[in-house]
């Protein structure tokens, strides 16, 4: 069975990634909450998949490197992210590096420990969630914005620089998704993308014919009416 490696799976968009891959692959679900995790592969089992748990901080190169070392992966998912939406005068640095850290060089180390593995094997999926916040600024969003910008000069940087070995990059950049992200209350905003959508776009883009590589997709709710 492919394996498929999703990172911040513990919640939101990533859980929801895990059990939509889940169909297909066995799933390696990353992230720090064990507890969310241990329920996740709960949950994935009792639909008749299979789902093995790591519990690690993307960002600690040392963890990554060791945790990552042995596995095969086919698909991977650098879905993990951290947004503090506030004006930058009120921004610590510790808010700062936090984003960076976990945005910008998680992305970096667990692509950087699974990547030799697909060019090996000349096959592979990487699948990293940006966001629309990556094209588009918006008030409070100076940090994770300019993260989400360089995920998408990562992705693509990468995706020409490996498709010739078999390995393909996406880019998924969705908008408004009705999650805990940001100090939100998931299940409030019924006019958001659900966890779910998301999921399905991963899917459609790691399931098209062999020729085709679908390098990025922008995602966003059909409707904004919030009354
Ligand atoms: O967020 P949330 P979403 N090491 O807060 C994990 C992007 N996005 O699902 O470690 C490892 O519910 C954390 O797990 P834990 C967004 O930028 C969102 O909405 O256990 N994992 C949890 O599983 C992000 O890239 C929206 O706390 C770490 C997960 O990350 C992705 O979608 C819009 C970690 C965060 O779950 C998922 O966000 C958009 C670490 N150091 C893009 N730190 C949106 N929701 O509106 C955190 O355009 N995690």
């Amino acid at each position: 069975m492919s394996t498929a490696l999703v990172t911040g799976a513990s919640r939101g968009i990533g859980r929801a990634i895990a059990e939509r891959l889940a169909e297909r692959y066995e799933i390696i679900a990353v992230a720090r909450a064990a507890k969310a995790l241990e329920e996740v592969a709960r949950h994935i089992e009792k639909s008749g998949g299979r789902c093995r748990t790591i519990v690690l901080d993307v960002s600690d190169h040392a963890a990554v490197a060791k945790a990552l070392a042995s596995l095969e992966v086919d698909v991977l998912v650098n879905n993990a992210g951290v947004g503090i939406i506030k004006p930058l005068v009120e921004l610590g640095v510790d808010e700062w590096r936090q984003q960076m850290s976990v945005n910008l060089d998680g992305m970096f180390y667990v692509t950087r420990a699974l990547l030799p593995g697909m060019i090996a094997r000349g096959s592979g999926h990487i699948v990293n969630i940006g966001s629309l916040a990556g094209r588009n600024p918006f008030v409070g969003g100076a940090c994770y914005s300019a993260t989400k910008h360089a995920v998408i000069g990562f992705s693509e940087s990468l995706m020409l620089e490996v498709r010739d070995a078999g390995v393909r990059v996406t880019v998924i950049m969705p908008g408004s998704v009705d999650t805990e992200f940001g100090g939100h209350t998931a299940g409030g905003a019924s006019w958001k993308l659900t966890p779910g959508d998301v999921a399905e776009g991963v899917w459609y883009a790691i399931n098209q014919p062999e020729r085709a590589l679908v390098s990025r997709v922008e995602m966003r709710p059909a409707r904004v009416a919030r009354g």
